[in-house]
């Protein structure tokens, strides 16, 4: 295959600014930007040209959050690292971060190990791993230190909810995330309340509510918003920067909206699942489809809520998106027939994501292109310190790039639609989202029949085309893993000023009436 790719006439657009250029690609990276970069006598040898003409070259999208092949809830997920990172390339999403998350009790180090084991020989796009800690010693402390340093990790998650099995206690929560502080990582959070969920469960239990309504009854907004906010006190306690994870409900997204507004550093991370469906699919009077519906937090029977999500994101109250995908098929979610509490946790969506939002988003008037890259992909490579190597189309940058379609129109019945492009033919074949054509494991989509407008035709995975007109040129394995430094810049500037201005002095009071001598005292 051609080492060298000329994508021509597109429009390129970046977080910040959309221009009609062309691209040149080689060994990976985006080697050159600008107009008429092809010679006049016709491409040399060895040169492939890609005809833009019409569509948007975008930066890859960047989905902050994925579970491949979780061990978790008496499964394991049914999207491996394979299928799962093949499925987010037909999507338009070359980068995922997915999450080693080890039992309590046991070795964060390990925990990465045994998931790079299993990721490295099977990713078809780069990957980078968030570690959890799940539980909290001195062992933990060091491990944090470890990875950070030795490992290219700097994000840590800590689960408010999933109580014995990876919640973590206020004071867990405020040792670790002064060590994040410490060493340089974001810590980010699962904001549930594990004990009134507990509490909940039994409680609907015992009233006879077995069904996937019960998942949603017993952890209702005031659980995630009241968790969302305990993390924020306790970060910014120790002036760490967070980052919450699936926002799922409008009170959680306006509590992380005003501690923004206080300048606190904070993150809200919606996912595909929470701006365009909602929880009134645990009323389904078909279990399987309520069951698949079911994850942590849940989607909220509020049906306003994936608007209200959207137009936050739109304006900068929340920032990232990613899915949570960690997809159980029907035969998994049945380990619930009988109790809501074992059915397996967990949607679909990184194939899904750009185009979802780009649907919501972008075609609904909410947000404009720029923005739709910033939160699909700039955002995620900012905070998570992968910028400018990832999420920019930048001389130098990677070369994960999507020539995405804005404008695509329904299947014409019964056919396929094809795009003819010069030197290339595009099969437009997700316009409509189905589980009957998606490339995701998973036997269902929460998405279904949701007809989208933006689509993206060409896939480009470190200056290789890895997916086109419906088929993948990817092997097990093309992915890599990038390792993560501390604290980015765009992080670390802030939290040093919060720094100054947080932190009290001592000063000299006035002495009190009749006071011989003075002592400190703090006045902030
Ligand atoms: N929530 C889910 O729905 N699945 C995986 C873990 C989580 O927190
Ligand atoms: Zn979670
Ligand atoms: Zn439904
Ligand atoms: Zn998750």
């Amino acid at each position: 295959a051609p080492s060298r790719l000329l994508i021509r006439g597109g429009r390129v657009v970046n977080d910040d600014f959309s221009e009609v250029a062309d691209v040149l690609v080689e060994d990976g990276v985006v080697r050159a930007l600008g107009r008429d970069l092809l010679p006049p006598r016709g491409p040399p040898s060895g040169l492939r040209v890609l005809d833009a003409a019409g569509k948007l070259v975008l930066p890859g999208g960047i989905d902050t959050h994925t579970h491949m092949q979780f061990p978790f809830m008496g499964s394991q997920s049914i999207d491996d690292f394979h299928q799962g990172t093949k499925a987010a390339l037909a999507g338009g999403t070359t980068m995922i971060l997915d999450f080693a998350v080890p039992q309590k009790g046991g070795s964060l180090i390990e925990a990465f190990e045994t998931w790079r084991s299993w990721a490295d020989p099977k990713v078809c796009c780069d990957y980078s791993l968030h570690v959890a800690v799940t539980w909290w010693s001195d062992q933990v402390k060091e491990e944090m230190k470890i990875l950070v340093h030795d490992k290219g990790v700097n994000s840590f998650k800590m689960f408010m909810a999933y109580k014995d099995l990876y919640m973590v206690r206020d004071l867990e929560m405020y040792a670790a995330f002064s060590q994040c502080k410490e060493i340089g990582a974001i810590a980010q959070v699962h904001a549930e309340n594990g004990d009134l969920i507990a509490e909940g469960a039994k409680k609907m239990l015992a009233l006879g509510i077995t069904g996937p309504e019960g998942h949603e009854l017993c952890r209702p907004e005031a659980v995630e918003a009241e968790a969302t906010l305990r993390a924020i006190t306790i970060a910014s306690a120790v002036n760490c920067p967070l980052y919450i994870v699936h926002v799922m409900s409008k009170s959680a997204a306006k509590v992380i909206a005003d501690a923004r507004r206080d300048g606190k550093v904070v993150y809200g991370e919606p996912i595909a699942a929470s701006l365009s469906t909602d929880g009134t699919h645990y009323w389904s009077k078909e279990w399987h489809h309520a069951a698949h519906h079911v994850m942590s937090p849940p989607l909220r029977p509020d049906p306003s809520t994936p608007d209200f999500l959207m137009n936050l994101l739109a304006n900068d109250d929340l920032t990232t998106t990613g899915t949570d995908h960690c997809t159980f098929n029907t035969c998994q979610k049945a380990l619930g027939k009988d109790d809501f509490t074992k059915i397996p946790n967990g949607v679909n969506g990184v194939e899904d994501r750009m185009s979802v939002i780009w649907e919501k988003g972008v075609h609904s008037g909410k947000m404009d292109e720029n923005r739709f890259v910033a939160v699909t992909s700039t955002n995620a490579a900012k905070i998570f310190n992968l910028y400018p190597r990832k999420g920019r189309i930048a001389v130098g940058s990677d070369a994960d790039i999507v020539i995405w379609d804005p404008k695509a129109t329904r299947f014409k019945k019964g056919g396929i639609r094809h795009f003819q492009i010069p030197r290339l033919q595009i099969v437009n074949h997700i316009v409509t989202i189905s589980a009957k054509t998606h490339h995701q494991a998973v036997n269902f989509n929460i998405f279904e029949g949701m007809v989208c407008h933006g689509v993206p035709l060409v896939t480009i995975s470190r200056g290789k085309v890895v997916y086109e007109a419906g088929v993948f040129s990817v092997t097990a394995g093309d992915g890599k893993f990038i390792p993560r430094k501390p604290f980015a810049e765009y992080i670390y500037k802030r939290i040093k000023q919060r720094d100054q201005t947080c932190t009290p002095t001592p000063v000299e009071r006035a002495p009190y009436k009749g006071e011989v001598t003075t002592q400190k005292s703090r006045v902030t």
